[in-house]
C-alpha cells in the first residue's frame, strides 16, 4: 500500500513505535524553534536537565512576542535568551528581527525535515513540505537534547484542493472556509495533507497561511506537498538547493478525505470571538471598523502586506479607521522600505509598526471600548487583544485594507464596483528575498557563553511524585473551548512573569473566575471541571505549570486539546475525561474524591477511575494514556522524568555525535 506524504516524512524520522493511527511513536525532530515567552522556560529546563549542548540540526531562539520591552523583565529576558542560545549551540534572533514562524520560514524551513516548536503555530513551514509540530517547552528541550519526540499517530486527512482561487478571494479564505466547516475541535488527532489539483495554483507563502492557521483546527500539523512553487520560493529566498520533490504516493490511503473547490470560495470573515464563527463578509457588511490591523504570523509576510499597500496606493484610509501595519519579519519591512511601499503607506494614513506579535496579543494596539477590529491574525479568543468583551474579526489582508478604505465592513468586490478604479491586487512574491540577516546570530558568531539571569527569571517549580490519593474540591467548572488565553493571559501585565512561576501562577484561570488563585491556594489544591476541547490555542505550558504550582491534581474535561494535554502530563496533573452527564452532574464546589489508589492505577495501566463526587454519587473517568505518558505522571512531570532517566542511563540523554 502506497504511503501519505505525512508517513513518508515520519517513516524517514521513526525511532519507535509503527506508523499505525493511534499508536503511540517515537520520532527523530531535525530543527527546534523557541520564542521569548516559551523559551526561557525551555532553556532553563535544559539547564536543569544538565545537557550541555543542543543536538539538533538547528535549533532557533526567536525573540518575537514581547519586543517593545515596556519593564525590564522582558529585556532581562531576551538577555537570558540570548546568553542561553550562546552557551548551548542555538541561532539567535533578536527581538525585532521578526515573529518565529516568519523568519523561521525565510531562513531554515526546509522540505521533508521535522521541526519541533514551542509555539501552536510551528506547523507554519508545511507549506514548504516540513512536518513542523507545535509542543510544550519541555518536549522542546527534551528533543534539543537529541530524544526523540513522541506522539500519538495522527489520522492522516486529504483535504483535496480542486480549481483555482477567484479574484479577490485569497488562501485566507481557503482556511476560513475549513474551520467554518469544521469547528476549532475538526482538526484535534489529525494531520491535514493538502493534495489536488489546485495546490500547484498556489505559492507557498500562500500555502503557509494555511498550514499557520490549521492550528485553529486543533490539528497537530498541516502539510503540503513540494513542486515548483516550492522550488521557486526555496530559490527566492536563497535555499534553491534544499528543494527536495515530496508528493505522497498515487495509491496512498487516507483516514479521510475533505474537499475544497477553490473557485467557490469568496472573501471570509470570522466574527468575535472565536476562528470558527466564519460568515462571508458581504454577511456583514457595512459595520463601522474603528481598527484594520495587518500582521501576524499567518498574514504578516512581504506578499501579504504588498496586496494591502497596492490597495491603498493613491488612497486614504478613512478618517473613522485607524490602520496599522505590523510586519511578519524585519525583513519584509525592509525589502517594503527600499521599495518605497512603507512610505506610501504612511502617506495613505497607515501606522508602521516593528516587527512583532505585539497585537496579537494585546501587547499595543488595544482597541478602544466597545469597537470593532479587524485583523489578518489567526485568534480571536475573548480579551486576548486587551480588553475584555472585544469585537475582533479575523480576514484577509485584501478585506482589512478594504475595511480601512471604507471605514466599515465591506467586501472587497462591492468595493472595486464603487470605487471603479480599484483591481484585485493578487499575489506577488519578490524577484529575490533581500535583506540582511544582522539580527540573526549563529551560534558562531555568540558573543556570549554562560547565562544570564535577571531577578525576575526564577526556578523551574517541580512536582513530588503522584499521590496515590487525589481528592479536593472542584475549584471551577468550565464550559467547552477554554483557550490557554482563559487559563494564562499572554497580556503584558501577565506576559512579563512567564519566567517568574511563583508570580505567574497568581494569574491562573483569572479571565474565567479571578478569585480562583487565591481559592485554589487557600485549598491547597483541587480539581478542575470542564467541558469539550479544554487547552485548545497556545503551546504555553505555563497553562498547565501553574495549577500544578497552585495545587491542581487533576482535570475531568470531556476531551482535552492536544498540546495542552501532553503538558498537563508533563506537570504531574492527571487528564481525566468524562462524559456528558458526568461533566452536568458535577457543580464547582463539590468534593471530588477519585476512589482509586491513584499511583497504583496509573502505573498499572487501568483506564477506568472511579469518581466519588460529595461523599455518593460515583462516576467513571477515563485515563487514556501511554505507558510512557503513565510513567511521566507517576514521577510528577516530564523534568523529575527525564531526571530518573538519565540517571537510570535512558531518556533525554543527548544521543551520540
Ligand atoms: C499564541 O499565539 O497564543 C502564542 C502567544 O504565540 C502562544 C505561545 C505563548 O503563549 O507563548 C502559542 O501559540 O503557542
Ligand atoms: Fe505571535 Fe500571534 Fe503568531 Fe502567536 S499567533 S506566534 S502571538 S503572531
Amino acid at each position: 500500500m502506497g504511503q501519505t506524504l505525512t508517513e513518508k516524512i515520519l517513516d524517514d524520522h521513526l525511532v519507535e513505535g509503527e506508523l499505525e493511527t493511534g499508536e503511540e511513536i517515537g520520532i527523530e525532530i531535525d530543527q527546534v524553534l523557541t520564542q521569548d515567552t516559551t523559551g526561557t522556560m525551555v532553556w532553563l529546563q535544559f539547564e536543569a536537565m544538565g545537557l550541555d549542548e543542543v543536538q539538533t540540526e538547528i535549533a532557533a531562539q526567536y525573540c518575537d512576542h514581547q519586543t517593545y520591552q515596556f519593564d525590564f523583565k522582558n529585556t532581562d529576558d531576551h538577555r537570558f535568551l540570548r546568553s542561553a542560545a550562546g552557551t548551548y549551540g542555538a541561532y539567535f534572533s533578536r527581538p525585532g528581527n521578526g515573529i518565529c514562524h516568519n523568519v523561521h520560514r525565510e531562513n531554515f524551513a526546509a522540505p521533508g525535515k521535522t521541526l519541533l516548536g514551542s509555539d501552536s503555530h510551528t506547523p507554519t513551514p508545511g507549506g514548504l513540505g516540513e512536518l513542523a509540530i507545535g509542543a510544550g517547552g519541555i518536549d522542546v528541550t527534551v528533543a534539543m537534547g537529541g530524544a526523540p519526540y513522541y506522539i500519538e499517530m495522527p489520522e492522516v486527512v486529504n483535504v483535496r484542493l480542486e480549481g483555482e482561487l477567484p479574484e479577490w478571494a485569497t488562501a485566507k479564505d481557503v482556511i476560513l472556509e475549513l474551520l467554518r466547516r469544521l469547528s476549532v475541535k475538526g482538526g484535534v488527532g489529525k494531520i491535514l495533507e493538502y493534495t489536488g489539483p489546485g495546490v500547484e495554483t498556489l505559492t507557498a507563502p500562500e500555502r503557509m497561511t494555511i498550514t499557520n492557521m490549521g492550528t485553529e483546527l486543533g490539528a497537530t500539523s498541516s502539510i503540503f506537498p513540494t513542486d515548483e512553487q516550492t522550488k521557486d520560493y526555496l530559490e527566492r529566498v536563497g535555499r534553491g538547493d534544499e528543494y527536495e520533490e515530496l508528493q505522497p504516493d498515487e495509491d496512498a490511503e487516507y483516514d479521510d478525505e475533505i474537499v475544497v473547490d477553490l473557485s467557490d470560495l469568496e472573501p471570509l470573515i470570522a466574527q468575535p470571538s472565536m476562528p470558527d464563527n466564519v460568515v462571508p463578509v458581504r454577511e456583514v457588511a457595512g459595520q463601522d471598523v474603528d481598527q484594520v490591523i495587518v500582521g501576524s504570523c499567518t498574514n504578516g509576510g512581504y506578499e501579504d502586506i504588498l496586496p494591502a499597500a497596492k490597495m491603498l496606493e493613491e488612497r486614504e484610509v478613512n478618517p473613522t479607521t485607524e490602520m496599522i501595519v505590523a510586519p511578519g519579519s524585519k525583513q519584509a519591512s525592509e525589502m517594503l522600505a527600499r521599495e518605497g511601499w512603507v512610505a506610501e503607506m504612511m502617506a495613505a494614513g497607515v501606522n508602521f509598526s516593528e516587527a512583532t506579535c505585539g497585537a496579537c496579543i494585546g501587547i499595543g494596539h488595544v482597541p478602544a471600548s466597545d469597537s470593532v477590529s479587524l485583523r489578518t491574525f489567526n485568534r480571536n479568543f475573548e480579551g486576548r487583544s486587551g480588553i475584555e468583551d472585544d469585537n475582533v474579526f479575523l480576514c484577509s489582508p485584501e478585506v482589512a485594507a478594504a475595511a480601512a478604505i471604507k471605514g466599515e465592513i465591506v467586501d472587497p468586490r462591492d468595493l472595486a464596483d464603487e470605487l471603479g478604479d480599484l483591481e484585485a491586487p493578487g499575489i506577488e512574491l519578490p524577484e529575490e528575498y533581500t535583506g540582511s540577516k544582522t539580527d540573526l546570530i549563529t551560534p558562531d558568531e555568540a558573543p556570549d557563553d554562560e547565562l544570564v539571569k535577571g531577578p525576575n527569571i526564577g526556578d523551574v517549580p517541580l512536582r513530588d511524585e503522584l499521590d496515590a490519593d487525589i481528592e479536593g474540591e472542584a475549584l471551577l467548572k468550565m464550559e467547552d473551548n477554554i483557550t490557554t488565553d482563559h487559563i494564562i493571559p499572554a497580556t503584558q501585565d501577565i506576559l512579563m512573569y512567564r519566567s517568574n512561576i511563583d508570580k505567574l501562577s497568581e494569574f491562573t484561570l483569572s479571565r474565567v473566575d479571578d478569585t480562583f488563585a487565591e481559592r485554589a491556594r487557600e485549598a491547597d489544591g483541587g480539581v478542575l471541571v470542564a467541558g469539550e476541547n479544554y487547552g485548545q490555542g497556545s503551546s504555553r505550558e505555563h497553562a498547565a505549570m501553574c495549577p500544578m504550582y497552585l495545587g491542581i491534581e487533576a482535570v475531568l474535561a470531556q476531551s482535552f486539546a492536544r498540546i495542552h494535554r501532553a503538558n498537563l502530563f508533563n506537570f504531574g496533573i492527571v487528564p481525566l475525561t468524562i462524559d456528558e452527564d458526568t461533566y452536568e452532574d458535577i457543580d464547582q464546589g463539590d468534593e471530588i474524591e477519585i476512589v482509586d489508589d491513584v499511583y497504583d492505577a496509573v502505573t498499572s495501566g487501568q483506564e477506568e477511575f472511579t469518581v466519588r463526587v460529595n461523599g455518593d454519587e460515583e462516576y467513571t473517568a477515563t485515563l487514556d494514556a501511554s505507558e510512557r505518558e503513565r510513567s511521566i505522571l507517576a514521577a510528577g512531570g516530564k523534568l523529575s522524568w527525564t531526571k530518573q532517566q538519565a540517571e537510570g542511563g535512558s531518556g533525554a540523554a543527548p544521543a551520540d555525535d
